[in-house]
Parts: structure tokens; sequence; C-alpha cells
């Protein structure tokens, strides 16, 4: 096992841990940033390390396509080759690829797909997903999972969940760096208990150094799918990390994390800093609202970063959409929110005050109680 998982405070199921990576020692809760072609849109590296991020994400499918996981290798490793000095974490691609193309297909093999580049039929097998994330050479490395959304029902979700375990023991054989890459399983099961306990197990039982919560934050509700988090959690080893994929919305990375996850992943803080839109504690601030043309305040009074600390949010609404800074600000602003909340959940557990964290967060966000 290449990582070391220390829970360092508690507050019921919530936990704060130190999860100390090959390249990192970070503190969770945490969220990682989603860097598809190996850049987070926007933003340098060190703006990255400036706001406080320890991991991040990067996916098998697209680094594939382009730069190429063999050329990737040859250079040295993503690491060097985009110059990140923290951790990473590759995603295996089915995912991506399954949300992404319609066209992809899943048997038994792996995921086929057509290929952007030529249209030619590809097949992504789970031996090929581990092969290329270890030419990537992230820290944490994901299994390839057989995806189904949470809106269908019937006898695919079961045939998903079984194939995921199936998979898991054809990634597990494939990994040739379990001395410095950490591969992660992944929960599917849709919202159904039965399913999800079964898999939960089977995955337990191969002692992983870490398990993802999958298949969520696709469509349904709140209430199924923090019921599936709940579910998942109690089951899983206390003394590995859980990661939510995919997820995402500040409020439900605070419910998570009580219900003891550690670690997520979403490209809503980027993206919707891309369509205007900043992150604040009272919710969301629409920086294309005409309201905006002429508000001298920061985006965020209580925020300290670099972009609250510069710039007013008139000049913002200026930028935005007319100019490629106007996104940078916004993101940079929106993911500086997302380190402040991962670090605000970490210390409130460490320091025995999560309720109170918890009462403070959900009464700036929804004051009048609803
Ligand atoms: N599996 C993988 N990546 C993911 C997910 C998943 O279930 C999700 C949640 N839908 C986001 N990213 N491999
Ligand atoms: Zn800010």
């Amino acid at each position: 096992m290449a990582l070391r998982f220390e829970v360092i405070g508690r507050f019921n199921r919530a936990r704060a841990a130190q999860l100390t990576l090959p390249h990192f020692v970070c503190q969770t809760p945490l969220f990682m940033p989603v860097g598809t072609q190996g850049t987070i849109k926007g933003l340098t590296n060190n703006q990255l390390e400036d706001i406080g991020c320890q991991i991040i994400l990067g996916n098998t499918y697209h680094l594939a396509l382009r730069p190429g996981a063999e050329l990737i290798d040859d250079l040295g490793g993503l690491h060097k080759f985009m110059n990140w000095k923290r951790a990473l974490l590759t995603d295996s691609g089915g995912f991506q690829m399954v949300s992404l193309l319609h066209l992809a297909d899943i048997t038994e093999k792996g995921v086929t797909f057509q290929s952007p580049v030529d249209g030619k039929p590809m097949l992504l097998t789970p031996e090929e997903s581990i092969q290329i994330q270890n030419k990537i050479g992230a820290d944490i490395i994901m299994a390839l999972d057989d995806v189904v959304k949470t809106t269908i029902t019937g006898p695919r979700i079961e045939e998903a969940m079984y194939r995921t375990l199936r998979w898991i023991d054809r990634c597990i054989a494939a990994h040739k760096k379990p001395d410095v890459q950490n591969l992660f399983g992944i929960v599917q099961g849709g919202l159904d208990p039965v399913l999800r306990d079964i898999c939960v197990r089977g995955l337990v039982e191969r002692n992983l150094p870490g398990y993802a919560i999958g298949g969520l934050a696709g469509g349904e509700d709140k209430d199924s799918f923090w019921r599936v988090v709940a579910q998942c959690t109690a089951a899983l080893p206390e003394d590995k990390p859980r990661y939510v994929m995919g997820v995402g919305y500040p409020l439900d990375i605070v419910v998570c994390s009580a219900l003891g996850a550690d670690m997520y992943d979403c490209v809503f803080p980027t993206r919707t800093a891309r369509f205007g839109t900043a992150l604040v504690p009272e919710g969301v601030l629409k920086l294309k609202h005409k309201a905006m043309a002429s508000d001298e305040r920061p985006i965020d009074p209580t925020c300290s970063c670099m972009v609250c600390k510069n710039y007013t949010r008139a000049y913002i609404h200026c930028l935005v959409t007319k100019d490629a800074m106007g996104s940078q600000l916004l993101s940079y602003h929106n993911l500086a929110y997302m380190m402040r909340l991962s670090k605000d959940l970490h210390m409130s557990i460490v320091e025995g005050r999560f309720p109170e964290f918890v009462r403070n967060f959900l009464q700036v966000q929804f004051p009048k109680g609803d």
C-alpha cells in the first residue's frame, strides 16, 4: 500500500484525517478540482498551490487520447509533464466515456467506444485502464467500473454491480505499481441497499488502499443519495479513505462529511465559474446580473482569496463572458472557496466544533430554514 491514513479527529461519524500519499501529505475532508487535460482550466499550478489545493484529478480517457499514455510515460509521468508537485488522482475512463460518448457500449470485456480521433471502434478493458494509469503515474488510480445512472431501474443495475466486482480482480491483477500507486475500488449498486451491501463487502474483502462510492450525483433525489452514502460509509473500514465520486455541491460535501466520507471531486466549481456564477457562503452569486454592474464589493467580503482582495463585482461583471479573465478569476475564487470549506471541515472536526460549523453553514445558506 502506498498510503497512510491517520484519523486525527472525529465527531460522531465525521472524521478529520491525515492522508499521506507518495507526493503529498493531505488533510481530509478534501475537495479535488478536476483537470481533464492535465490542467485545471484557467489556473496555474502556483495558483492552485496558493489556494491550498492538495490533489488534482485527471482523466485516463482524455489523457490517453491526448497527449497519449506512452508519451507521458516517456516524459517521466504526469507529475513531471505538467510540473505538479503535489498529489494526483486519475479516474479510470469508463465513466467519462459513457457520460461523454453516447455511442459507448459496455460488455464483459470492457467499454467499447468510437474513437473521437478517427471514428474507429476502440475497447478500454480493465487491464488497459490500469496499464494506462500506471504510465500516467498518479498517486491514486481508480478501478474500471460499470456505471449506470441511478435513475434507471431493473436488472441492469445488478449486472453493473456484479461486473464491477468481477472487473476489480482484473484491475488488481493488472496493477504493476502497488508500491507507488494506490488502486481504489468503486462501490456500485444504484440505490438498492442489497446490491450496495454485496458490492461493499466484495470490495472490502480485497483489502484495497481506499474505496470510492460511485454511481451517485446522477439526478437522484438528495434523500436517496445521502442514504446510499450513509450505508456505504458505515460498512467501509475505519482506517481507509472514502471518496464520493462526482460530488460537488458545498451542501453535499458538508452532509457526506458528516456521514463519514473524506474525499470529493467535481467540475461544478470551475464549470459554474465559466457560466458567471460565484460560490459564496449564502449559496451562489450570479455575476452576470445587472445589479453587479456598479457593485464595488468583492465577490465575497468574508473571503481572503487573491480575487476578493483585488477585484470588485463590477469589474468581474464587466469581464464575464467577454474575456477569459472573467472565468479565470471566478474559477480561482470558487476553488479557493472549496479549499476553505475543506479546511473548515477538517479544523472544526479536529477542534471539536463540527456541529456548530454545520449549524452555521446551514443557517447562512438557508436563513429562512427551508
Ligand atoms: N465511476 C467513475 N467515475 C465517476 C463516477 C463513477 O461512478 C461518478 C459518479 N457518477 C463520477 N465520476 N469511475
Ligand atoms: Zn474569494
